[in-house]
């Protein structure tokens, strides 16, 4: 297994986000990705890497152009300040040249700031995705990019969910110029963003297992009537679960996603990562096991296909590391 590991990440390091007039303390921080690496970085077989550098046109693929220029030239006006929204669109195509309401324009929360490292940190966990994609087109079974900051809650012009840019549409639209894709996401919260982006689609499966949005983040997306658009009608399938959901019913869940993955059959699987669903997580909300991630793991790579993994959540600090090597031994093909 080769991992993809963006070292940019590490100064894009926000201290708060606001939840509900709080400040409370940021949970997206970077010892989440020093910890899962330093966890995989000693396992046998396994190697690390850093990025390559693809042009800008492969984010440009599936985002604004006018969002990623928003995005670098707020994160060179922020300096060492962290910025944030205070007023969002309060209509249809509403947009604005005002600061203050750019970052509103821009974004759907008020948990996603931006300072001067988080445009370069954002650009290198995308490179990151992209280097494992290129990696398995290339003929590798497996490649694991350690992306931070995350990706999968990135829309096609805002941020949100602590994402930025979205790392698994970038990969799984990239893969599509050489066959089909079909991305499942394990994390916790639903990935609107990337349901979104590959809405359309019939050549990119989009398969998401998570919190049912009536009670988690990111509440107006994950609903099992979405379904898709257009030709892309069946290529969207949301499996919601309940709060306190256990590995008994995860797996059912799970059997359900890979029958759909094996109907489809596709050229390439794009996996968006998320170590939230554990029962330790300080925000998701699911009770899986450890042993369960091991399952998780096995069971994806038992389908036989290409893969790219994708880190998206994960917040608990004192287990992440556990469950990062237990989903990859798990994931690892010992042949
Ligand atoms: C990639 C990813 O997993 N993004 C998740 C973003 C969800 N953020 C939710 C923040 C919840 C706020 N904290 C609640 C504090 C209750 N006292
Ligand atoms: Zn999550």
């Amino acid at each position: 297994m080769i991992l993809v590991y963006p070292s940019a990440h590490i100064r894009h390091c926000p201290p708060n986000e606001i939840f509900n007039g709080n400040r409370d303390s940021h949970a997206e921080v970077p010892d989440r990705l020093e910890v899962i690496r330093g966890a995989l970085g000693n396992m046998p077989g396994v190697r690390s890497i850093a990025p390559r550098r693809f042009p800008m046109s492969w984010i440009g693929a599936v985002h604004e152009r006018a969002y990623i220029r928003y995005l670098k030239a707020s994160s060179s006006r922020a300096g060492s300040a962290y910025v944030y929204p205070s007023v969002f669109p309060y209509g249809q195509d509403q947009h604005t040249l005002q600061p203050i309401g750019m970052r509103g324009q821009y974004s759907f929360d008020m948990y996603t700031p931006v300072s001067e490292s988080t445009y370069e940190a954002a650009r290198g966990s995308a490179m990151a995705a992209l280097t494992a994609a290129s990696l398995v087109m290339a003929g590798e079974t497996q490649a694991y990019a350690l992306c931070r900051p995350p990706g999968h809650h990135a829309e096609y012009a805002k941020m949100g969910g602590y994402c930025y840019f979205n790392n698994a549409a970038i990969a799984a639209n990239y893969l599509s110029t050489r066959g089909t894709v079909a991305v499942i996401d394990i994390d916790v919260h639903h990935g609107n963003g990337t349901q979104a982006l590959l809405y359309h689609r019939r050549d990119v499966l989009m398969i998401s297992i998570h919190g049912d949005p009536d009670t988690l983040f990111p509440y107006f997306s994950g609903r099992a009537s979405e379904i898709g658009v257009g030709n892309g009608v069946g290529y969207n399938l949301n499996i919601p679960l309940p709060a306190r959901t256990k590995d008994r019913a995860y797996g059912n869940a799970l059997r359900a996603a890979i029958a759909r993955i094996r109907a489809f059959s596709p050229s390439y699987l794009v996996v968006s990562v998320g170590y939230d669903a554990h029962v330790s997580d300080p925000i998701g909300g699911f009770a899986l096991s450890t042993p369960m991630f091991h399952r998780i793991g096995k069971e994806l790579s038992s389908l036989g296909i290409a893969t790219v993994y994708l880190q998206e959540g994960g917040y608990n600090i004192k287990t992440l590391g556990s469950i990062a090597r237990a989903f990859t031994e798990g994931s690892v093909l010992t042949d």
